[in-house]
């Protein structure tokens, strides 16, 4: 007999007839979770599953991650290559040898007429680093513009800038091992349940376990806040006032790091003139956190044996993004927490592959962090290439967001997008379709056809994504994992690689310089040019990445031979005392003073307009946007906005309502939460012509990164019928 639940329905799991499982890496988020596809016997992807014995996830997938092997066949892949018409209305279908031949002669052409520099390149923190290495040879070796750069700009840029700033070079300290020694937690601008999950998750088991307290200073109540023992509900773009506060306690009470202060760092002494003047009576007024609070908080974090602190977004996109690092980085470093089991300045990176472009794809510099500002990193990369060093330019070029105002200026008359969307995911949307209008020469290399870019590109190349093709990512904790390939790539389109080899045939220079076709003699190129650098992955292989489930680099050829595990690689940086990337093996403290730049709410414009992201969606929806399970839990473009100010306003639950900024507007739904401030508003950035046209995005002076999260909007009631209908057309999904 049957009882309770028994009597119900049973569920039954369909059976996915999976026959073979592939080894992966999610191409979502830098968590960097291990993943398996399933197939069935006609080879179609049928299934996901995390992999059980990966440290990173151990098993484990989010609702994104779970669902991926839908995305080979999502609406809207790009099947072959397009051209635009004479007519200029449509595209025509091409041959791949037609698509470069045009390329080429439109790259040589625009360079000719205008300079090298007048053709710009955008890639992303979204390809295998191995493509990313060889666009680097293709950009700099080849094409040899150097207005080259990446969507980590609008990402990672100002993590990238502070460590370079405060260690002498980028790379992330710490680990996600940290949590399980740490003593005290800090999250500044991070929303780790919603945005990696599986970070979340092995941090709550972490304190669960041990029980340490956790801070979360975000000015919405995040979910994460919602789990915190204090939540510091800061005013936005002021966290820099907090940190010095903090440093100010700290400095006042004696409860530095003294004897690591002295052995480790410089400038001390100008850092602690500068946070005198930031005692927490002055500073809550800035930062909106009562004195008593910010008091508490410092001798929390001074006190506990090992204290570490995470950020993301909120912090790097902020007019103070790097300094917001520094700042950081200043905290830990006076209280004696790098590089030791739970003590750590770590940044949690945004794109699967966002720390694979910082290392190897030139986009700042040359491979390996290696700058074009010295000879002789130039040197050395022009002899293996078999480039002439003097091809190289000498300084960095234009940002992405600089590469954009130099399209309106009519400096750049040629761009080439590669696997990103900045028609949605750059600030202030109207000027980059002004920019996009004057291009002579746009191509746009995405694995969507759909993509909004396309809207104003010349050329389109359908690219393979992420498990079509082979090659390794890089985690946030610097682990470097791998995909195997499990299927074909969709249609005629082609992986990244071939793409940047192929176009690379197309001119003299490419054709004298190597460029291997396999993913892993890629690989072999990029060992060797680690070798006995930071980020040294000279000890690894793809089968023995993959044998354990992604390695953390430094990896070397000493770990192999002493037969350590590779768990004994590069868990942590700078563990040593005055192992520090600058000349004198010392990190520097650096004096961060406030300045006030950001645009605040007046009277005209009253809220703070913050944007951010949603656990089901991914960046501007090309993927997700079309999968079932992601796309039907947030559908529609939303506004959080609190019920105390919607009363005033006299706006309902549920209407629609029009969100107006100086320099454009957008019409959302309205969502009642005390999840925000009554004077603030939190709108997702994934929807077209959304959120991105309201959005100001004064850049950081050091990493040129946008502040997505300072503007400020007033809000109208709006007519319901006309706004529904509108929101619904706005998105073809
Ligand atoms: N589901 C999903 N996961 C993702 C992504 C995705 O699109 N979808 N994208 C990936 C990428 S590329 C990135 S970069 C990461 C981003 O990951 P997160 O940075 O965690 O996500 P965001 O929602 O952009 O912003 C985080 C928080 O910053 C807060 N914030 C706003 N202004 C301030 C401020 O002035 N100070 C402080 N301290 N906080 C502030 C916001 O309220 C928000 O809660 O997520 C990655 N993971
Ligand atoms: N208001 C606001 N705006 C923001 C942010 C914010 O918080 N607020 N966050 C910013 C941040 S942190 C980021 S990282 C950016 C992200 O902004 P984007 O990079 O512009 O957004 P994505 O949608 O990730 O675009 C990636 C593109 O690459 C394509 N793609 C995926 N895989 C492959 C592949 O293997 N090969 C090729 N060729 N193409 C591929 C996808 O289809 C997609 O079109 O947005 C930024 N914009
Ligand atoms: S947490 Fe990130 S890496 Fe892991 S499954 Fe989710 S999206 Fe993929
Ligand atoms: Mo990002």
């Amino acid at each position: 007999m049957l009882f309770g639940r028994n009597q119900k329905n049973p569920i039954t799991i369909t059976d996915k007839q999976v026959v073979k499982w592939t080894y992966s890496t999610c191409g979502y988020c830098s968590t960097g979770c291990a993943i398996e596809i399933g197939s069935n016997a006609d080879g179609k992807p049928v299934a996901s599953r995390g992999v059980g014995g990966a440290d990173v996830n151990r098993g484990k997938l989010c609702v994104k991650g779970i669902f991926e092997h839908e995305v080979f066949e999502a609406q809207g892949r790009g099947e072959i290559p397009l051209l635009r018409g004479a007519a200029q209305q449509s595209f025509d279908a091409v041959g791949w040898d037609q698509a470069f031949d045009k390329m080429a002669a439109e790259i040589a052409r625009i360079q000719a007429q205008y300079g090298r520099d007048a053709f710009a390149i955008v890639s992303t923190g979204q390809i295998l680093t191995e493509e990313f290495y060889t666009l680097g040879k293709l950009a700099r070796g080849v094409i040899g513009t150097n207005n080259y750069d990446g969507n980590t700009t609008l990402c990672m840029a100002s993590a990238v800038s502070g460590y370079k700033r405060s260690f002498g070079s980028d790379g992330p300290p710490g680990c996600y091992e940290d949590f399980e020694h740490t003593d005290c937690l800090m999250a500044w601008g991070s929303n780790l349940p919603e945005q990696h999950p599986i970070i979340y998750w092995r941090m709550k088991e972490a304190q669960e376990k041990r029980g340490f307290p956790l801070i979360v200073v975000d000015p919405r109540v995040t979910m994460l806040a919602q789990n915190a023992d204090i939540h510091l509900p800061i005013t936005p773009g002021t966290d820099l006032v907090l940190q010095n506060a903090l440093i100010h306690v700290i400095l006042a009470e004696g409860l530095e790091d003294k004897a690591y202060i002295e052995a480790n760092t410089n400038g001390f002494e100008a850092m602690a003139v500068e946070v005198a003047k930031y005692d927490p009576t002055n500073a809550a007024k800035i930062c909106g956190i009562d004195e008593d609070t910010i008091r508490t908080v410092a001798r929390l974090y001074a006190k506990a044996e090992r204290a570490m602190s995470i950020w993301t977004m909120g912090i790097n996109q902020s007019t103070h993004g790097s300094d917001g690092v520094v700042g950081i980085n200043n905290l830990n470093l006076v209280t004696g927490n790098i590089g030791k089991p739970g003590g750590t300045s770590l940044s949690i990176t945004g794109q699967c592959n966002a720390m694979g472009t910082r290392e190897w794809s030139s986009c700042s510099g040359l491979p390996g962090y290696r700058a074009l500002e010295k000879a002789e990193d130039r040197e050395e990369i022009g002899k293996f290439w078999g480039v002439d060093p003097e091809f190289f330019p000498k300084q960095r070029g234009l940002t992405e967001t600089d590469i954009f105002p130099a399209i309106e200026t009519g400096q750049i008359k040629g761009l080439w997008l590669v696997a990103t969307n900045p028609m949605t995911s750059m600030p202030n949307t109207a000027r980059i379709r002004k920019a996009f209008e004057k291009l002579e020469f746009l191509v746009v290399q995405d694995s969507f056809a759909d993509v909004e870019t396309m809207e104003y590109a010349h050329l389109f190349l359908p690219a393979a994504i992420w498990a079509e093709k082979e090659g390794t990512f890089t985690n946030t904790e610097r682990r470097v994992n791998i995909t195997r390939p499990i299927k074909q790539a969709f249609g005629q389109s082609q992986s990244d690689l071939w793409i940047f080899n192929q176009l690379a045939k197309r001119f003299d220079q490419g054709r004298r310089i190597e460029f291997p076709e396999q993913p892993e003699q890629v690989f072999e190129e990029m060992k060797f040019l680690s070798k006995g650098r930071l980020m040294d992955v000279s000890g690894m292989n793809y089968a023995l990445i993959e044998a354990n489930r992604g390695i953390q680099w430094p990896y070397t050829e000493q770990h192999v031979e002493h037969g350590e595990r590779p768990k004994a690689g590069g868990v942590r940086l700078y563990t040593e005392p005055r192992t520090f990337r600058h000349p004198d093996g010392k990190a520097k403290l650096i004096a961060l003073p406030f300045i006030d730049n950001n645009e605040v709410p007046d009277e005209q414009f009253p809220f703070w307009l913050n944007t951010g992201r949603l656990v089901e969606q991914f960046h501007t929806r090309t993927r997700t946007g079309k999968i079932g399970n992601n796309n039907k839990f947030s559908p529609t473009a939303f506004m959080e906005i609190n019920p105390d100010a919607a009363i005033e306003l006299g706006i309902k639950h549920q209407s629609y309502v029009r969100v107006v900024s100086r320099r454009g507007d957008a019409v959302v739904m309205a969502m009642l939460t005390q999840r925000v401030p009554k004077n603030m508003v939190f709108v997702p950035f994934h929807f077209f012509d959304c959120v991105n046209r309201l959005t100001l995005g004064l850049l950081d002076p050091y990493s040129r990164q946008p502040a997505f999260k300072q503007a400020a909007v007033r809000i109208e009631a709006t007519d319901q019928v006309a706004a529904a209908r509108l929101n619904k057309e706005s998105r073809g999904y």
